[in-house]
This record gives structure tokens, sequence and C-alpha cells, in this order.
């Protein structure tokens, strides 16, 4: 904290500069001096002043956040492959596995830092592509976990309903959920096409994690071979600037 709270002689009130949040509570303003902006706090979160919505990320600058973001690509087995790439204005979670072994697969997981339970209005958008060969199979799925066991998948594409069998499939959703009350709620909407057929996408997601401690944000890709004469299956989940909260948006 640099220049302490005053109100100068000519009348201008000058608040402490903070170069990164500082703990808050209801009512509190605070001015930033790493993102030059005014921040005021909702009982919750720091809210930027004058914003419709802040973005915990817009993957700006193609380098994964770890403050914002856990990587987990350790159920690749074999020759299976799992990557998480970011590039300017999206993240790739990548799965891909090309082998007549239905043991092993590729797999990829990326899952927000940031506790999103209770921190009210939250959106996001999916792309996903997946390719997979013969007896090949796989998925993209966007969920919500605790951390632990408990999850609950507000929507997945799998080879089987959007994927095809020998082809190609895929689409792209918006997720607008509302984290508040102890409740997830909200809807994935969006549209897709597999074999030349398209299709809607407007699901309601509706769960109750008042038991949950935590509830962060998952994409996950995965893929696995089995013992078809050409077993690939590659699975591309694309995701961009995920925003919370917004109160007059949408
Ligand atoms: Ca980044």
């Amino acid at each position: 904290m640099g220049t302490k709270w005053a109100v100068k002689n000519n009348g201008v009130v000058q608040l402490n500069l903070f170069s990164s949040a500082p703990s808050g509570a209801e009512g509190q303003i605070y001015y930033n001096s790493t993102t030059k902006k005014l921040y005021y706090h909702n009982g919750t979160n720091w809210v930027e002043s004058g914003a419709l919505f802040t973005i915990y990320d817009d993957f700006e600058d193609g380098i994964v956040d770890p403050l914002k973001w856990t990587i987990d690509t350790s159920e690749c087995y074999g020759p299976g492959v799992g990557s998480v790439t970011e590039t300017n204005g999206s993240i790739l979670v990548y799965a891909y596995q090309n082998s007549s072994d239905p043991s092993t697969v590729g797999s990829a997981k990326l899952t927000s830092v940031k506790d999103f339970k209770d921190v009210g209005k939250v959106e996001f958008d999916v792309m996903i592509g997946i390719q997979n060969g013969y007896d090949g199979g796989g998925y993209a799925r966007i969920l919500i976990t605790d951390g632990g066991a408990n999850t609950y998948t507000l929507k997945q594409f799998s080879t089987s309903t959007q994927g095809g069998y020998g082809t190609d499939g895929g689409g792209g959703v918006c997720v607008r959920l509302d984290c508040s009350g102890g409740m997830v709620t909200g809807r994935v909407v969006g549209a897709g096409c597999r074999s030349g057929n398209g299709y809607d996408i407007d699901a309601a997601v509706s769960k109750d994690v008042s038991t949950w401690a935590n509830v962060y944000i998952r994409f996950y890709s995965y893929s696995k071979g089995t013992s078809g004469s050409n077993p690939m299956c590659a699975v591309r989940l694309k995701v961009s600037h995920v925003i919370q909260p917004y109160s007059n948006y949408l």
C-alpha cells in the first residue's frame, strides 16, 4: 500500500493505492495501481466499478496462468496424448489417442483455481470438435466439481451422440450460470452438427451444491481406442473469455 487515504487541500479525495486486491468487505472501495481501475466490494468479490462484468480469464497472452488454472494430464497412458495450450483469445484442451489397445487413453483436464461457489453469474463460450475412427471413442465434457468425488456435468459431447462414427462432429455452446444460494443453475445454449445432421442445444442445468465446500469449473477431453482397424480419436475443446460476475448483461 502506498499513499494513504486523504482529502487534499483542493478537495480531491486520495484513495489508498493497492498493487493487488486486498481482503475486503461489502461496501468498501479501493484503487488498483496495477490495473489503474477503481473497485468496490459486493460482499463476495471485488468488482470493477462501472463494469458490467469482470474477466476471470480472456486467455490474452498465450500463457496458461497457474494462478487461475490447474492442468491434469495424469490419465494419459501408453501412446495417449493430452495437452492444454493457450493461444491468444482461447485455450485448447486436447486429447488424442491412436492405438488398438483399449487400456490406453488420452485425456486432458483444465480446472479453475477459483472457487465459483456463490460468486454470482458466470459465462463462457466453448467450441468442440471430435473426430473418431473405426471403434475409437471419446468425449468433451463441461462440468463443475468440488475438487473431490463430487461432479456435475453441464454438457457432454460424445462420439456416440454427437461426434459420429468414423466421421467428424462438434458444436459450440454458450454456458450461462448463476452460482448463488448454494445452487448452480443456468443454461447451455448452442448448435452443432454430426454427419450432416444439425442439432440444437438448449439444456437447463440445476445442481444443489450447498453441501459442496467448493465449486470449480472443469473442461475435460477424453479419447480412447478399441480393437477396430482405425481406433483413433481426437477431441478438441476450446474455451474463451470466462467472465464473472455480471449483473446487467444478457
Ligand atoms: Ca494467460
